[in-house]
């Protein structure tokens, strides 16, 4: 156990040292580079909380290698399959611009690959710089498949905030004693809500507050007087996860690698799918004291969550000097109600672009194509001759505009691509709700979803609206939407029903957050809007593993544009096939 610790551990502070040392990434003079990566997906054993399991890893860690980049640099990853199951991987937040083939989920831009394959995803950083990640977009194996994707500002570039003197990774996951296959595939037969993970973990540890995992605990030690840049990121299944560190107020300076103007918190509240970068502000003399960092869900779903928090431990270090004592009193953060949906409104309000001459916000002012879309749980039929154990022995099943998304058996983007649509998706996604009621009021008795694969086709650069209205159908829920190939402005939020009338003359079109996941707050609504400047096909869906299983999603097709560098180029040729 102690031998995993300290090997773990240290691979993650390697890493972030590393990042000034990293030959390349510091030096100017091999920039812009092409940065070659091989992940392996092989299983490992992996112990924590006294149950040992053999998980899906790349390279056989958890989590998984960390990718660093600089702004403008090609990153080239080989992935090899050696486990029985199928594998495909997303970058996400990578914008795939003239990549769409390097995209990652399953179904939509690429078939699977299968045991035996491999697949080289091949992408650039072009215009990007911050924190994302990658992780496995495929079934439930995100659970294990993740790690950091860091892009540094190109060289001599400072960051708009004051130079951190370290930067760390922390990516908030889960741990299952479980096999996560197996469950998803037991939820979406009987059609009950799956079961829930173990533990959280940061940097896959789940740390002290839990049983059996004194010693699997991410321990950061720090200097006085310092400023550190921490790279959040929430790689969890399916929460949102309050995180705070005792004692220590801190300063966000980036969303979804892209910079906000910086403001304090000493709670930040982030959505699977979500990154945060923030600066601590060490204490300025050796405290007398350990600061425990902790984290654990928000939630205001009805059904059963994993409730548990997870922790890792701040100690300071100064000339020889040490409070990383068992007999220094551990100082414990406070973190709001599981279900304080007042803070997340309020957390979440004050996330602004930093729209300045460097960074313009470029903020689509009109609209040429405006949608309405609801987004919640529902239920579709029991098989007969099956008891079924969700909503009223119905299945539990998700949608958007009630269309709960069926993946087709061979990949949308392909198939676009080849003009062979027929039988794989089609292009009738609703614009707006077909049947309107009240979303956030009293349910509909008819709770059925429909299914089908269907898509909304737009335009090159058409400026787009998109508003996602929560229901409550089975209860008001927050739901974290990701946006594949694109970022896009949060013009609006607010509680209740969207009202066309009122809300829009509230947007702000000034300085709106941009990024590539939002919560659709709970018992309300998300405006967001982008230009459609990335011709391919672009899934869109609640970053809640259990919702995107049961439907949760749908799909762009955003044509091509009249310049060669506006148009769908041709798959590779190692593209896997169904
Ligand atoms: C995992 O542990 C089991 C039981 O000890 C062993 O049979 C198996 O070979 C191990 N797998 C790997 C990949 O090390
Ligand atoms: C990756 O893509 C770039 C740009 O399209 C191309 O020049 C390069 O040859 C590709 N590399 C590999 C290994 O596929
Ligand atoms: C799930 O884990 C529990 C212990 O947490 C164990 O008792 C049970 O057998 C496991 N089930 C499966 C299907 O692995
Ligand atoms: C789900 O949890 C139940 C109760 O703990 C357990 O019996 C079952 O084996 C679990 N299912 C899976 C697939 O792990
Ligand atoms: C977590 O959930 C369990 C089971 O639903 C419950 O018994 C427990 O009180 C909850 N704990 C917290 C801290 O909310
Ligand atoms: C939050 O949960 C507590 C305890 O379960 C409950 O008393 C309270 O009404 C809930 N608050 C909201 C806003 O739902
Ligand atoms: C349903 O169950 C009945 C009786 O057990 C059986 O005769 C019938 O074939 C089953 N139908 C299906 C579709 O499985
Ligand atoms: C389940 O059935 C009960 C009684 O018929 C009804 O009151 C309730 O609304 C139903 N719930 C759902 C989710 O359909
Ligand atoms: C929708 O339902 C809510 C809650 O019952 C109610 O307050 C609101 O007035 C209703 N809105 C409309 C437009 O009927
Ligand atoms: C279902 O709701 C509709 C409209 O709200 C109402 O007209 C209808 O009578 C309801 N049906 C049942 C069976 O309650
Ligand atoms: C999709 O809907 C049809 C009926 O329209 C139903 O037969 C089928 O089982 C549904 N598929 C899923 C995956 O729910
Ligand atoms: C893997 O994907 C292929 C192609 O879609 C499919 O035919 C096959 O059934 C899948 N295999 C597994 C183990 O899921
Ligand atoms: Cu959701």
């Amino acid at each position: 156990m102690g031998a995993i610790f300290c090997e773990s551990a240290a691979f993650f502070l390697v890493a972030i040292t590393s990042l000034v040392l990293f030959p390349g990434i510091a030096n100017a003079h091999y920039w812009p580079t092409t940065r070659h990566y091989t992940f392996d997906v092989r299983m490992q054993n992996v112990s924590r909380l006294c149950h040992t399991k053999s998980m899906v890893t790349v390279n056989g860690k958890f989590p998984g290698p960390p990718i660093f980049a600089r702004e403008g640099d090609q990153i080239v990853v080989k992935v090899v399959n050696h486990v029985q199951y199928n594998v495909s991987i997303h970058w996400h937040g990578i914008r795939q611009l003239q990549s769409q083939w390097s995209d990652g989920p399953a179904y939509i831009t690429q078939c699977p690959i299968q045991s035996g394959q491999s697949y080289v995803y091949n992408f650039t950083t072009l215009g990007q710089r911050g924190t994302l990640f990658w992780h496995a977009h495929i079934s439930w194996l995100r659970a294990t498949l993740y790690g950091p994707l860091i892009i540094l500002p190109k060289p001599a570039v400072p960051y708009p905030f004051p130079k951190p003197y370290r930067e760390i990774p922390i990516i908030f996951g889960e741990w299952w004693n479980n096999d996560t296959e197996a469950v998803i595939k037991q939820a979406l037969q009987s059609g009950g809500g799956p079961n829930v993970s173990d533990a959280y973990t940061l940097n896959g540890f789940p740390g002290p507050l839990y049983n059996c995992s004194q010693k699997e605990t991410l321990k950061l030690k720090v200097k006085p007087g310092k400023t550190y840049l921490l790279r959040l990121i929430n790689a969890a299944l399916n929460d949102e996860l309050f995180f705070s560190i005792a004692n220590h107020s801190l300063t966000i300076v980036e969303a979804d690698a892209l910079y906000v103007k910086p403001f304090k918190a000493n709670i930040l509240l982030i959505g699977p799918g979500q990154t945060t970068n923030v600066l601590l502000k060490t204490k300025r003399h050796l405290p007398n004291g350990r600061f425990l960092m902790a984290a654990r869900p928000y939630n205001t779903g009805q059904g059963t969550f994993d409730n548990t928090t997870t922790a890792g431990v701040l100690e300071y270090e100064y000339e020889g000097k040490s409070n990383a004592n068992a007999s220094v009193a551990l100082i414990t953060p406070t973190l709001p109600a599981i279900n304080d949906t007042a803070y997340a409104a309020n957390f979440s309000a004050k996330f602004r672009s930093l729209a300045n001459s460097q960074f313009p916000a470029q903020v689509p002012r009109s609209v040429d194509k405006s949608f309405f879309f609801t987004v919640g749980l529902g239920s579709s039929p029991c098989p007969k001759n099956q008891t079924c154990q969700g909503p009223n022995g119905t299945k539990f099943s998700a949608s958007m505009n009630n269309i709960s998304f069926a993946l087709p058996t061979r990949a949308i983007l392909e198939s676009y691509f080849s003009r062979k649509s027929n039988g794989v998706f089609t292009t009738d996604f609703p614009r707006t709700p077909l049947i309107p009621f009240n979303y956030t009021g009293t349910p509909p008795n008819n709770t059925m979803v429909m299914n089908g694969t269907k898509v909304v086709v737009i335009p090159f650069n058409t400026s787009v609206e998109v508003i996602l209205q929560d229901t409550s159908i089975l209860g008001a829920e927050s739901h974290p939407l990701h946006l594949h190939g694109f970022n896009f402005y949060v013009v609006g939020q607010g509680f209740g029903n969207f009202d066309p009338k009122k809300d829009p003359p509230k947007y702000n079109l000034v300085d709106p957050v941009e990024r590539n996941t939002v919560g659709v707050p709970s018992g309300g609504w998300v405006a967001i809007r982008f230009f459609a400047d990335n011709p391919g096909v672009w899934f869109m869906h609640c970053h809640f593993e259990v919702h995107l299983s049961w439907g949760l999603k749908m799909a762009w097709i955003v044509l091509d544009g009249k310049l060669p560098n506006q148009k769908l180029p041709p798959p590779p040729a190692d593209l896997p096939k169904c």
